[in-house]
């Protein structure tokens, strides 16, 4: 029995992009082949998800309210979209997270649809074990999403030029990377996946 792949793409939003709220520096350079990869999958009839930030304007995760961060990905804003560039099919599942003013949360398993439905079970109902994950920030959403999945027993496969980090002390996001492999995650190339990647 093979696994059923999908892509996760975590948080292509304006405000990590370079000129954000919380810009990662060369967030953007990602797109191009993060759109790559959204089309490869298209092709391969695999699900495409994706995940956004979506503050309110007071919560915990903001520095001036006790967090880390400044505000960024504030629900409804410009610096909450999407990147422009960024290529989302028709249908493609959205998940939000960050909207409880209480918690200070990164993972993409604690986001949740329009319909309050959150990522594992969504991916249960497509059958999904096996995560493919690209996006921002490699040091923060990308690392909780990735060992949470590793938790819940899925393969997790990172794409590593595909990913940028916040970088808030140098190294963070090769750190990172050596814990979600330390952790079961395989990292590999976007490039080249067309070979290896199942078909649905
Ligand atoms: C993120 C910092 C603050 C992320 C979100 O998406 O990686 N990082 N909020
Ligand atoms: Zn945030």
């Amino acid at each position: 029995m093979g696994q059923r792949a999908a892509l996760l793409v975590v948080d292509v939003q304006n405000d990590f992009c370079p000129g954000g709220a919380l810009g990662v520096p060369h967030g953007d350079a990602i797109i191009p082949r993060t759109n790559r990869t959204i089309a490869l999958f298209q092709r391969r009839s695999l699900p495409v998800i994706f995940t956004r930030d979506w503050h309110p304007k007071v919560t915990k995760h903001f520095k001036e309210f006790g967090g880390a961060w400044p505000p960024h990905c504030i629900q409804g804003t410009k610096g909450a979209r999407f990147h422009s560039d960024l290529e989302i099919p028709k249908g493609a599942i959205v998940l939000s997270k960050g909207m409880d003013p209480e918690v200070d949360s990164y993972s993409g398993f604690q986001a949740f649809t329009e319909n309050g439905r959150d990522l594992e079970s969504a991916l249960h109902e497509l059958g999904v074990d096996e995560l493919f994950i690209c996006g921002l920030a490699t040091d923060y959403c990308v690392r909780a999403t990735t060992l949470d999945g590793l938790r819940r027993g899925m393969t997790v496969r990172v794409l590593r030029d595909a990913i940028r980090g916040v970088e808030v002390k140098p190294g963070d996001s090769e750190m990172a990377v050596k814990e979600m492999r330390a952790n079961g995650a395989h990292l590999l190339e976007s490039r080249g996946l067309a070979k290896i990647l199942p078909k649905a």
